[in-house]
């Protein structure tokens, strides 16, 4: 079982500076993915130095540390293929070069981690529901699971602990998959994604806890009941399944009524589903 006091004392590590700048730099892919920009996601923040959010991450499959940069080398994110499947009428697996062809976007949003660590990034890529709809869900999906893919050979911590319940596994209400803010990134800053943040898809719910956002998905899948999360099934009072950014909420071992904003001194007041009051008609 992953040591939950490294993953508290890690959340307050410092990121990257000086002469590791340079090294972590070279993580940043070059391929070019610009997208114009939708103008209905702002930010009440600046943008986070691209250098420290890449240095700074949460990949459990590679290191229970932030620095996943220095480990990612061996992971191989082209080719890759994504399903989508379960209880649809159109399953499909996609190609990356698919993926890559798709219309889309960027998006600027806020990330919280449920550590207190806070990000806002400007995201490529499109609505998660673009892959839903186009497989035609049945009325029986009630919940979409995610798959973060199984490649212990190239992953160093998922190899060290073959015990745990890899691959990591992440899901959603069809109707949180479905809301146009749950994001399928394929780059971030105008490029293809570093590795430590899930390359080459990852998906994005910027109003829940940072891990209810899956890595390096290969399975979107949907089912008709409530899945089982990695993390819920780890420390289920810690990490339910629903895990909305919620300030009055407090988790077992600390407050969540702030938050950090990565790279500066900067302390925030944290705002209920992160700021993204329109979700709130989800939880009545
Ligand atoms: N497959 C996978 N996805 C994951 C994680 C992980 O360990 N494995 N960590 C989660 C957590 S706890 C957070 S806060 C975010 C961090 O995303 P970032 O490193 O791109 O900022 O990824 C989430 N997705
Ligand atoms: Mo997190």
């Amino acid at each position: 079982m992953i040591d939950r006091r490294t993953f508290l004392a890690g959340s307050f590590a410092l990121a990257a500076c000086g002469p590791a700048r340079d090294e972590v730099a070279k993580t940043i892919p070059s391929i070019d993915l610009r997208a114009p920009r939708n103008q209905k996601y702002t930010l009440d923040r600046p943008l986070t130095d691209e250098i420290t959010a890449a240095s700074y991450n949460n990949f459990y499959e590679f290191t229970s540390n932030k620095d996943v940069w220095r480990h990612v080398d061996k992971f191989v994110v082209d080719p890759w293929r994504v399903e989508v499947s379960g209880l649809v009428a159109n399953p499909r697996t996609y190609s990356l070069d698919e993926i890559l062809r798709m219309p889309r976007e960027e998006r600027l949003y806020r990330h919280r981690c449920v550590e207190t660590w806070a990000l806002a990034i400007p995201w490529l890529g499109f609505p998660l529901s673009r892959l839903l709809l186009a497989a035609s869900p049945l009325a029986s999906a009630k919940f979409v699971r995610f798959l973060s893919v199984q490649a212990p050979s190239q992953m160093p911590a998922m190899a060290a602990r073959p015990w745990e319940q890899w691959p990591y596994y992440e899901g959603l209400r069809i109707e949180e998959a479905m809301h146009d803010l749950t994001f399928v990134s394929i780059g971030m800053f105008g490029h293809a994604l570093p590795k430590q943040h899930g390359a080459p898809l990852r998906i994005v719910v910027p109003w829940k806890y940072g891990y209810k956002s899956p890595k390096s998905v290969v399975k979107i899948e949907l089912v008709a009941e409530q899945p089982h999360t990695f993390w819920s099934d780890l420390a289920p009072q810690e990490y339910p399944f629903e895990s909305n950014v919620n300030p009055t909420m407090p988790h077992p071992r600390w407050s969540q009524l702030t938050e950090r904003l990565l790279g500066t001194m900067d302390v925030r007041r944290t705002k209920m589903f992160n700021g993204y009051e329109e979700v709130r008609a989800l939880y009545r």
